[in-house]
């Protein structure tokens, strides 16, 4: 009988395995796009499980994306709810008119049988979507699609969240997107889902996302890509680019824009796992004051927390939200934020969702009495995992009831102790028991939600319960096995309410470990537990490239490494290319060695004061990055290719991920290695590059170059054709904003104008930019009659909505002048110039920031 059993077993697959042919039936043409039928015509998928009827609706959802929707025709499928209402782009997609159909940028053609669908770029027919030839299943829990791609080895960027170079490999890669708590472990999934991939082929790009929350994997095979998804729908959007910026904007449009950050929230962050007491985190921000080091955030971990003490650690775990640990008095932590906040300072907590499963604890029995807590799949029980303060229930976020339980706890803590933020851990959701530890569970069929016949991950000797809830649980509005992956965005959402509203509607920081698409819209994201060794230090910048494609601009890592100790030099050059992380903090775990940047030595505190400082001069050029970021016109870090596409020098451009553009025009070039005194960078071609700290012109572009950088140095240029605003810096970012700033001209190395801007608000109120709350400055320089050696610097206001900035600029420095002996003038005023080194030419002024700017300089050869 078992024999019996076993052959059937091997027989049934090979049976099944003519693979499913479906037909393209009664395609018509609609008002904004075409609807089909889809029908199953023979053979089957590896599961069995086929739909046989499908429903494809393909709309023209803009003229540069496409949306091919393919349901099933007779039963309603899980499909993805809008969470987030996302900021949607400040130009609305065009409406859909006879008008712009002509101005397509694609085209889709189909296949009757098999089954198939191509779509084109329509200015040159280039296929850069076709499912010809590749497996198309569609089972009820395997579901895949796929294109190819016309040459081997394609450039590919996407399909996160991992630990691993920007670039894709190519070579039968398994990319397995489904959110666990698992350390940064070379090339596995982690906290975050996004089946979304860009190509560049040719300077071009273009780009595809399946809107779909289930588990799933991107297999990349030499020439093509397949998306596996074990359940939902097909639900997928091509993006036409052309450019990479646009292929990003245009999938932005889809998922939401991302938000612009407090100002404050721009600065320095410390934090640590270990902090056992209030006096240790005072000392902190006295030491950073001491020490003429910035600092605008401190954080604690769970260390705070009231509870129950585990591990004989002296840190207490469970919880936030319920209250302080005795080391952490409450009266005392009050004054401690009251001061903070009087210094322009402020704090962050962490919290975890997991509700201590204890009669008696409030957070516990309000959720009972309120019956908002996940449920088992017997749909009555609680589902019961192991976190930090032992047995836990988990929030039902999607419960509308919800919000009210979660808006109370926040607001009570909030009232007693007024922090600035929130830190969401733990919410992919983590827990130390495979999917419940209510005792057995309940298995009601052998291929059911908790146990796929697919299971992405499982390559990593995982399924979907290892160390999280199981995902046969039940929430208000449908399975984990379907929602798993959407929980942080309902938290996040709810988070963020509570936070805007108990908070003045003032912009908070919400730091957020497990992410989907969306999440940029409202919260930031660390990379999570990374190692302290180079080769974090290495994927912490792809990993930040890759959440920039994501939409989640507001991202750093956990700076000089989370997990062990941090040497010196690795401490060192972590913090120099994380002072241009767009978020940048440093934490550290519990029992390592100390890694706040004064503890090392006096070399080490003056090398940590001079990359905070330049971050600090940095934080207007930053704030308005996030501004143009939010409104769609491009990344905060950027891969070099995005800026130069075209660039004909070398095509390993698009292999380059240990150099980043911060913005469009400062090219950063950091140490990643071990013992490593220089690097070798690449110059992309076209413009001059000087060196950022003291205008020497380093490269005419298209060309490596192998640059020193001694243990303190972090190379970073700036290219020709920019200009850029400099703060003066100081101790917090709310001094920073008041002092008077600078322009930083790298002059164009042709005739053409140099270029910046400059966005302005009051740092923290709510759509500052819907409302018109802001004031937009635009800088061109333009050379006169001609001639490199006659420049004019004007200012342009194109916005003047915030006028409360008093901002001086009391200097322009300009790299790149032609000639040393140079006049400014201003309304014919002469002003005080100085040449320096490279004939860098300093022009001192005071003019305030949104009066008319309108300096003339004029140097002899
Ligand atoms: C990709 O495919 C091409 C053509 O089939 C083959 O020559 C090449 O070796 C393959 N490359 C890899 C990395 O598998
Ligand atoms: C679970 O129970 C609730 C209320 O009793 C009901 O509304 C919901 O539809 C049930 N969910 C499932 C998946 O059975
Ligand atoms: C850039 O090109 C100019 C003009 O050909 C040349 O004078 C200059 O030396 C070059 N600069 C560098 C850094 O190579
Ligand atoms: C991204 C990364 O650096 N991952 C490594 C961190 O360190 C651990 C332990 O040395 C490795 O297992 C990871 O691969």
């Amino acid at each position: 009988m078992k024999l019996l059993l076993l052959v059937i077993a091997f027989i049934v697959p090979l049976l099944a395995n003519a693979d499913p042919v479906y037909r393209l039936l009664n395609l018509k043409a609609t008002d904004v796009g075409y609807t089909a039928d889809i029908t199953l015509q023979e053979g089957s998928g590896p599961y069995g499980s086929d739909i046989k009827n499908l429903q494809l609706e393909t709309t023209f959802e803009s003229e540069d994306t496409i949306r091919i929707k393919i349901t099933d025709r007779d039963r309603r499928r899980w499909e993805v709810p809008k969470v987030v209402k996302t900021k949607q782009p400040t130009q609305p997609p065009k409406k859909v008119s006879i008008l712009w159909f002509a101005f397509r940028l694609y085209d889709i053609h189909f296949e009757e049988k098999p089954f198939s669908f191509e779509i084109q770029r329509a200015s040159s027919g280039e296929v850069l979507f076709s499912t010809r030839g590749t497996p198309f299943v569609y089972s009820d829990q395997y579901i895949t699609i796929g294109t190819t791609f016309p040459k081997p080895d394609p450039n590919l960027y996407g399909a996160g969240e991992r630990a691993a170079p920007f670039r894709l490999e190519t070579n039968n890669q398994r990319y397995t997107m489904f959110n666990i708590d698992n350390p940064n472990i070379y090339k596995e999934n982690l906290y975050g889902t996004h089946p979304f991939f860009l190509e560049f082929r040719d300077g071009r790009s273009s780009g595809a996302f399946l809107l779909n929350s289930n588990a799933q994997d991107i297999i990349v095979n030499n020439q093509s890509l397949n998306f596996i998804t074990i359940g939902g729908i097909i639900d997928l959007f091509v993006f036409v680019g052309p450019s990479p910026s646009q292929v990003v904007k245009q999938y932005h449009t889809v998922i939401g824009a991302p938000f612009i950050p407090a100002f404050w929230s721009l600065g320095w962050h410390q934090s640590r796992f270990g902090y056992h007491n209030i006096q240790e985190v005072q000392q902190v921000v006295q030491k950073y004051k001491e020490n003429d080091l910035p600092l605008d955030t401190i954080w604690n971990d769970i260390d705070y927390m009231q509870a129950c003490e585990i591990h004989h650690h002296h840190h207490s775990l469970s919880l936030g939200l319920q209250g302080f640990h005795d080391r952490y008095p409450e009266d005392q932590m009050r004054r401690f934020v009251d001061k903070l906040h009087a210094n322009n300072q402020q704090y962050i907590v962490i919290v975890d969702p997991g509700i201590k499963k204890q009669v008696g604890y409030r957070a516990y029995d309000e959720g009972v009495r309120d019956d908002i807590f996940i449920k088992r799949s017997d749909n009555k029980t609680d589902i019961v995992n192991k976190v930090w303060p032992g047995l836990c229930t988990f929030p039902d976020f999607t419960n509308p009831k919800c919000h009210q339980y979660w808006d109370r706890l926040v607001s009570d803590f909030l009232s007693r102790v007024p922090i600035d933020g929130l830190w969401l851990d733990m919410n992919e959701q983590s827990g130390f028991c495979d999917g419940e530890c209510n005792g057995d569970p309940i298995i009601k069929n052998k291929f059911s939600h908790r146990n796929p016949p697919y299971v992405p991950g499982s390559q990593f000797g995982r399924n979907l319960n290892s160390r999280t809830l199981s995902s046969d649980a039940i929430y208000s509005i449908g399975s984990n096995y379907d929602l798993h992956n959407m929980y942080p965005l309902y938290q996040i959402e709810s988070t963020s309410r509570t936070l805007q509203q108990t908070r003045n509607n003032k912009r908070a920081m919400i730091l957020t470990r497990a992410n989907f698409p969306s999440t940029g819209t409202l919260s930031a994201h660390w990379t999570g537990d990374n190692w302290s060794n180079w080769l974090s230090l290495r994927m912490s910048l792809s990993g930040i490239l890759s959440m920039q494609l994501f939409g989640i601009s507001f991202v750093g890592s956990d700076i000089c490494g989370f997990k062990e100790d941090a040497s010196y030099d690795l401490c060192a050059r972590w913090t120099q290319v994380g002072s241009l992380y767009p978020f940048s903090r440093n934490h550290n775990e519990l029992g390592r060695k100390l890694q706040e940047p004064y503890l090392f030595d006096q070399a080490f505190t003056n090398m940590a004061r001079k990359y905070l400082y330049n971050r600090y001069s940095l934080l207007f050029h930053l704030y308005t990055l996030f501004y143009e970021n939010s409104v769609h016109k491009g990344m905060v870090w950027r891969p070099l290719f995005f800026e130069f596409a075209l660039d004909k020098g070398n095509d390993g451009i698009a292999r380059i991920d240990e150099q980043f553009l911060l913005g469009p025009s400062l090219l950063c070039s950091p140490v990643v290695y071990e013992r490593a005194s220089s690097v070798r960078a690449y110059f992309p071609s076209g413009v001059t590059w000087y060196d950022y700290y003291s205008g020497e012109a380093v490269s005419n572009g298209s060309e490596w170059r192998v640059l020193r950088a001694p243990w303190d140095h972090l190379p970073l240029h700036i290219r020709s054709g920019s200009i850029i605003v400099k703060n003066t810096p100081a101790l917090t970012s709310a001094q920073t904003k008041k002092n008077p700033i600078g322009l930083l001209v790298a002059l164009s190395d042709t005739l053409d104008d140099s270029l910046g801007s400059l966005y302005l608000d009051d740092g923290d109120s709510l759509n500052t930019v819907d409302l018109g709350k802001y004031t937009l400055i635009t800088y061109r320089s333009v050379y006169q009659g001609g001639n490199r050696n006659v420049f004019r610097l004007q200012n342009e206001i194109l916005n003047l909505g915030y006028t409360q900035s008093s901002n001086t600029i009391d200097r322009i420095v300009v790299y790149g002048v032609k000639g040393n002996d140079c006049k400014a003038e201003s309304g014919g005023a002469v002003l005080p110039t100085k040449i320096g080194p490279f004939n860098t030419l300093t022009v001192n002024l005071q003019v305030n920031v949104l009066s008319k700017l309108d300096v003339v300089v004029n140097c002899k050869p």
